[in-house]
């Protein structure tokens, strides 16, 4: 498999209760190396956009509530077939059922206040490396 791309997000919540470094440090142990990162606190806007996908579904104005309700830490993260891998190393969705040892499972408190996004496809992870980081602002490119 070849080295890629991948977008993940430190969540609000995983942010208000000081958990970004340990966060942090288990992609980076799972092998990811930092390409881009950005504090930021999305506005509605920014927010809907992104999760666009999932407009209309009956948690989507929670979600961009939640994602709203405080600064979140967007990733450009590269490392080896980087979307599987991040899916992997992070866990299902809801916590209770995410495999042991994942992110998830360490550190989400609930199905929607989960701690950290991961792009679900190629596709979608070119589209949201480019939502927060223009090119050239991915560090050492090349
Ligand atoms: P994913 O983040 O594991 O890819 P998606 O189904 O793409 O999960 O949902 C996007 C986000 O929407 C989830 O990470 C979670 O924050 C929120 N979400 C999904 N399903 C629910 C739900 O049933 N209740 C509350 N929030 C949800
Ligand atoms: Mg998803």
């Amino acid at each position: 498999m070849a080295v890629s791309l991948t977008l993940g997000i430190v969540k609000p919540d995983a942010i208000a209760t000081g958990k970004t470094g340990k966060i942090l440090a288990h992609l980076e142990e799972a092998g990811f190396t930092l390409r881009a990162a950005r504090l930021v606190r999305l506005t509605d806007a920014q927010a809907g956009a992104f999760y666009a996908v999932h407009r209309g579904r009956p948690f989507y104005p929670e979600l961009v509530a939640f994602m709203t309700s405080g600064p979140c830490l967007p990733m450009a993260l590269e490392g080896e077939d980087a979307v599987a891998t991040l899916r992997t190393v992070i866990g299902a969705t809801d916590p209770a059922e995410a495999a042991p040892g994942t992110v998830r499972k360490l550190y989400a408190e609930s199905k929607g206040r989960n701690a950290i996004h991961a792009s679900d496809s190629d596709e979608n992870a070119a589209r949201e490396v480019a939502f927060f980081f223009p090119e050239g602002e991915l560090a050492g490119m090349r």
